[in-house]
């Protein structure tokens, strides 16, 4: 791990446990632990057990399968509040009923059976059937540490017979992370590596997977916070915060999918975003004149590359201040950004959390009037230095400031017409020494004052909150879009987000498949890298291999931090650039699908990339998988990530797939070598499958003629019924609400040997394409086809109307 956070100046009493064990003497660290419970009340919701040492313990259920614990070393468990979890999202939820026996505290759900130490509140978690799902070693207990200043409050339990842990969010090293230790605490980590921890996200969430079952734990605590998965002792799992209470969910599985699922039910997902956010997206720290920004969009235009968005980086605005323009460099930026739009290209501006203190400056006189920035203890506003020098930082927790900030956008969307808003530099990052702010800095809290050890976590995902209201406020009706570097829990609802400052390596790309695969078994699906990286120059071979594997990001844009020339797709001449139109156009013929799937992740919380282990847990050969993964439900991908390779070995979970590239119909279950020089990438459908592909376009939104592809992957007897579901709405706006939009699921069966029956139901009203179906895996023409019962000339491609409802095909 690296020591880029290790505490060095005792001013911010950046405790950490580690070091604080090394370097002082044993008695002094005083394990503390619950007494014995001498009554059960009831609360709020929730049944609370009050130990002889006035420590509690409040437990309600969510649902049969979620259950949350809140531990308060002191007595005061507070009012309950969460910027992540959502239990109005359970209707149901309640004070479970509790049984009492000499040694235990016991309820059950229907899922669920629950024993509680009435000495020490431990406690074990059990499935219907008894099976142990988690048991608590140590369980609850604390320190109450005087070098600190408070409680750090842990949780440990026993590592269950072969268990293995997923999750956490952005970490870059492998995905399996039993062993290993982890922490929580938002940092700018420009130029991490693989095994630089934390990095800009905090996501306390993690799942274990044990006897064929899995489970989840999501630790709703904002303070600087550690998770232990057997590195300090082997049998041993730990999570501890420097603060707050121990808040947690146990989230029960059996399936990663019902816990993934799940966890997504307590801390929600996002909106659809607009279609053209999923479109390819060019971005370089900086385009600097408007000639730089036009010349781009004419270089995608002359190279024939699609692309939905283009990005300015700080150095459009006046000397970095937030919500201005450099006037020398940008002179019409309004005319400049509508210009571009006609042509197809969205803009989407920076926005960084410092404000520079220049008196005269609009952003900085308002918020010193109207108190929107963090004070210090004493009182004063607290003065840190970023980009602009000296800056002050909105308080992004308190309600008032995010009304404030949302409405400082009006310049920037309504009058320029900047299409999204991204977000840069809200761990939040301050160039000191520690690299944020101190931790007596005053927080808001939404009404719970605090100081920055319990707002830290959170204040990228305020930020990036109050900034898409702002964005919706001035968008005429249309849907938000921006993106965030920090997130804690929760942020997948306001914005997406990108992996931060990466370099232009190989190791870098496998990490970017890595992240991007964690983050959405996390919670978080709308992610993506910098494509090609940021530091360090890129080459043709890298950019191209990486270019193949973005496409399949659910966010997908280039960036280069601009100090090693260009970073384009035309960049490097051929073999590559048409390589990486071909790809780039691959991403546009899969909007529709991208879209279902991300339609698809708001309706049952299914991440849009779906690591192995998601797909078939109970297959142990997917436990220690990193590279392979599939992009919704019928499309497996796994990058080439080595220099010179034309191929490599890659494992399919069980059932059978078309390889995309030449048709070839391959079993699941093992490992293959699969061939893919420059040109192609290891790229698998699923049989059964029906694909959709739309036409190539320049842009997302531009009007194309010809009809939009079914391509139907014919399955094999074994494959059962496959399902498939195709999402359309007018992909901006919000009229999908109100019924304009369409949705059909194709269900698809070998009914005998030789034929094959694709059955589609159908909902709403919004205007489908013409379609074209395209059969894969007759083995030569099929003997014939129907079309809603008309027969057709039986074919490898076939018309059908727009609207149809069955298929026959007789091979
Ligand atoms: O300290 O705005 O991660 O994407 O180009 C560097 C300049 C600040 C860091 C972001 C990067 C962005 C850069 N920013």
């Amino acid at each position: 791990m690296s020591d880029s956070n290790e505490d060095k100046s005792l001013e911010n009493d950046t405790f950490e446990k580690e070091n604080y064990m090394d370097s002082k003497k044993k008695e002094e660290v005083l394990d503390l632990f619950p007494g014995r419970v001498k009554e059960i009340a009831a609360g709020e919701g929730c049944k609370v057990l009050v130990c002889d040492n006035k420590v509690k313990l409040a437990v309600s259920a969510l649902s049969d399968e979620i259950l949350h614990f809140r531990f308060a070393p002191d007595g005061h468990l507070g009012d309950g509040f969460s910027y992540a979890a959502m239990p109005e999202n359970f209707p149901d939820r309640g004070a479970p009923e509790m049984t009492e026996d000499e040694e235990f505290v016991h309820f059950s759900t229907n899922s669920l059976q629950v024993k509680i130490s009435l000495q020490g509140l431990l406690l074990t978690i059990s499935d219907s059937e008894g099976n142990v799902m988690s048991e608590d070693e140590k369980g609850f207990h604390w320190e109450g540490n005087r070098a600190f200043g408070g409680n750090i409050v842990q949780y440990s339990r026993r590592i269950q017979p072969r268990e293995h842990f997923y999750g956490l969010g952005d970490k870059s090293c492998h995905p399996e992370i039993r062993g290993r230790r982890f922490e929580l605490w938002g940092s700018d980590t420009y130029a991490y590596g693989s095994e630089t921890d934390p990095l800009y996200k905090n996501i306390p969430f993690f799942i274990g997977i044990h006897h064929g079952q899995a489970y989840g734990i999501f630790f709703d605590n904002t303070h600087r916070s550690f998770f232990d998965f057997g590195k300090e002792r082997k049998e041993t799992s730990s999570f501890w915060a420097q603060g707050g209470l121990m808040d947690f969910y146990y989230i029960h599985g059996p399936t990663v999918r019902d816990v993934v699922r799940r966890f997504a039910q307590l801390t929600g997902v996002p909106e659809l975003p607009p279609l053209w956010s999923l479109g390819f997206h060019q971005c370089k720290w900086s385009y600097k004149t408007e000639k730089e920004f036009t010349d781009l969009a004419q270089g995608f235009l002359d190279n024939r590359i699609p692309c939905d968005a283009l990005y300015v980086d700080i150095d459009y605005m006046d000397g970095y201040r937030c919500f201005t323009w450099n006037l020398e460099s940008f002179p019409k930026p309004g005319e400049m950004i509508r210009k571009l739009e006609a042509k197809g290209f969205k803009t989407v501006a920076i926005i960084d959390p410092g404000i520079k203190v220049d008196p005269g400056y609009f952003v900085y006189d308002e918020g010193v009037a109207g108190d929107h920035f963090c004070r210090q203890m004493d009182g004063d506003i607290y003065t840190g230095k970023v980009w602009p020098g000296d800056c002050h930082f909105p308080d992004f927790t308190k309600p008032s400031v995010r009304i404030w900030w949302s409405g400082l956008f009006e310049g920037l969307i309504a009058e320029d017409g900047i299409a999204g808003i991204w977000n840069d530099m809200n761990e939040p990052a301050d160039f000191n020494e520690d690299k944020t702010f101190p931790r007596h800095i005053r927080h808001d809290y939404d009404g719970h004052p605090c100081s920055h050890r319990r707002a830290h976590n959170i204040y990228g995902t305020q930020m990036i909150r109050a900034t898409r209201e702002g964005i919706a406020k001035f968008n005429d009706g249309k849907r938000p879009f921006a993106i965030t570097r920090s997130a804690y829990a929760g942020a997948w609802r306001y914005a997406s987000a990108w992996t931060g400052d990466n370099i232009s390596t190989w190791e870098h790309l496998r990490m970017a498949n890595i992240q991007c695969q964690r983050l959405n078994l996390s919670g978080y699906s709308f992610v993506g890298s910098d494509i090609g990286g940021f530091l360090d120059k890129t080459n043709g071979e890298l950019f191209t291999r990486w270019v193949q594997l973005g496409i399949f990001h659910p966010f997908c844009r280039v960036h280069s931090s601009g100090e090693h020339g260009s970073q384009e797709p035309w960049s490097f001449g051929e073999p590559y650039t048409s390589i990486m139109r071909k790809f780039i156009e691959l991403r546009y013929r899969l909007l529709p699908y991208i879209y279902t799937s991300f339609y698809q992740h708001i309706q049952t919380g299914d991440p849009i990339l779906r690591p192995l282990i998601y797909l078939d847990h109970e297959d142990t050969e997917t436990f220690h998988r990193a590279d392979e993964f599939t992009l919704g439900d019928n499309l497996v991908v796994c990058p080439i990530t080595e220099a010179g390779s034309e191929g490599r070995w890659m494992y399919l979970t069980k059932g059978h797939y078309y390889n995309y590239w030449n048709d070839e119909l391959v079993a699941g279950g093992e490992e293959i070598f699969c061939q893919a020089k420059l040109d192609q990438i290891p790229f698998f459908v699923r049989a059964g499958a029906l694909l959709p592909l739309d036409p190539v376009r320049q842009y997302s939104w531009e009007k194309v003629e010809g009809p939009q592809e079914h391509h139907l992957y014919l399955p094999t007897e074994e494959c059962g019924a496959v399902q498939s579901q195709i999402y359309a709405d007018a992909g901006d706006h919000y009229d999908y609400q109100k019924g304009d939009f369409a949705q059909a699921t194709y269900t698809v069966r070998r009914t005998a040997a030789d034929q094959v029956e694709v059955q589609v139901t159908r909902e709403g009203t919004h205007p489908l394409p013409p379609t074209r179906i395209h059969l894969h895996g007759t083995n030569g023409k099929p003997k014939s086809v129907t079309v809603d019962g008309v027969p057709v000339a039986a074919e490898q491609i076939v018309e059908a109307p727009a609207d149809y409802r069955k298929i026959e095909i007789a091979l």
